[in-house]
């Protein structure tokens, strides 16, 4: 195994090579879970967990075609496209949330890319959601860097923009955009100065090659995302993945350790599919250095687990919810 850096950023690099991801990749299952281990506890308190809740604000009739999604106007799923969710319902579950200890409040959308009039709607539930003392991430789409500065300044927090999977499976899953064009956007949110969350799913039918290949990606970013979401699929009838063969939880394990290793400061979070999860497979995720999920009873249009469940699992694992960041945090 590599020595321990000796300091604090020491083991921070974006120069990793392919084949040093792979050499992860393949060590024994218990050395790579130890190392991820002991990377998490060089940067991050190993009993906190930090806890983000979503709402889809405008949800289905998305034009483009993610094989995996369930809003897209291109697959006949049960999800009905319907209209921007009202202010005052999206800051009920913001305080909600916030009442029952998410400390982020995470506001989605179904589009390519928002319309002016959008931004400056999003602008505006930012600034209500802010003042909660909350702290705010939004996924909208692509996002120019004008647009960008706008949520910024109206005090966004996070942009969740992911990359899904590797560069060559790309085009398997998603037709109506590219992967360049993904790059672009997570370009244009650093230059507005916001903080980045991205990440991927597992399930998609991909190769182990395609998931060290996004892991590679992401630790090669010139910064880090501060947040990296491992989603693993959540299989929507209607969408062509709904067949897609399950994924070996053990594997999963080993993307949330390699993504440990690769971005040590990064708060890599178990994502979309927990329902699917043992409580066991959780903990495991947990051991390789997952320090942050979504909490609330639905992620944007499926289920998550119940946040009592959630709650018990991370007293039995002697575990607890991260503390808001800010001292702003209002009562
Ligand atoms: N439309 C925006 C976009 O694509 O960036 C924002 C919303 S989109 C639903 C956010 C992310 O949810 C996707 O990038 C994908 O990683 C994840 N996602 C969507 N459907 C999923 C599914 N069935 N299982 C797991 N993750 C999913
Ligand atoms: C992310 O990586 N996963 C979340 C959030 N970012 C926006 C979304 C998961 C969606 C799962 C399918 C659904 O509920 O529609
Ligand atoms: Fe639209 Fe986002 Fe779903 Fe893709 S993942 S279809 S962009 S809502």
């Amino acid at each position: 195994m590599e020595g321990i850096p000796v300091s604090e950023t020491a083991d921070i690099r974006h120069d990793w090579t392919l084949d040093e991801v792979r050499e992860l990749a393949s060590l024994p299952f218990n050395d790579l879970l130890f190392q991820a281990q002991s990377v998490h506890r060089r940067h991050f308190d190993p009993h906190a967990v930090q806890m983000s809740t979503l709402v889809s604000v405008k949800t289905g009739g998305c034009p483009e075609d993610c094989a995996y999604c369930p809003q897209s106007v291109h697959h006949d799923t049960a999800v009905q496209a319907e209209h921007m969710m009202d202010e005052a319902t999206v800051l009920e579950r913001a305080r909600a949330a916030r009442d029952s200890g998410a400390t982020r409040f995470c506001m989605g959308a179904a589009l390519r890319s928002p319309k002016p009039r959008q931004v400056t709607q999003f602008a505006g539930l930012i600034r209500e959601v802010s003042a909660l003392g909350m702290e705010t991430c939004a996924t909208l789409g692509m996002l120019s860097e004008t647009q960008a500065r706008e949520l910024k300044e109206a005090g966004l927090d996070y942009y969740n923009h992911n990359l899904d999977t590797s560069a060559a499976y790309y085009p398997q899953i998603i037709g109506t955009r590219s992967y360049q064009d993904r790059l672009d956007t997570l370009q244009n949110v650093r230059n507005a100065g916001l903080k980045v969350c991205c990440g991927g799913i597992i399930g998609l039918g991909e190769q182990p090659q395609d998931r060290l290949e996004l892991l590679h990606t992401l630790a090669t970013l010139p910064v880090h995302p501060e947040s990296v979401p491992i989603n693993q699929l959540v299989p929507v009838a209607g969408t062509p993945l709904q067949d897609a063969a399950p994924v070996d939880p053990l594997d999963f394990v080993r993307v949330i350790a390699l993504a440990r290793i690769l971005m040590p400061a990064s708060y890599v979070r178990l994502s979309a599919g927990r329902t699917a999860m043992s409580d066991e497979m959780q903990a495991l995720c947990f051991l390789a250095g997952a320090n942050s999920i979504f909490y609330g009873e639905r992620l944007l249009t499926t289920p998550n687990p119940d946040a009592d469940h959630d709650l018990q699992l991370l007293d039995r694992l002697g575990l607890r919810p991260a503390a808001p960041a800010a001292a702003a945090h209002q009562a």
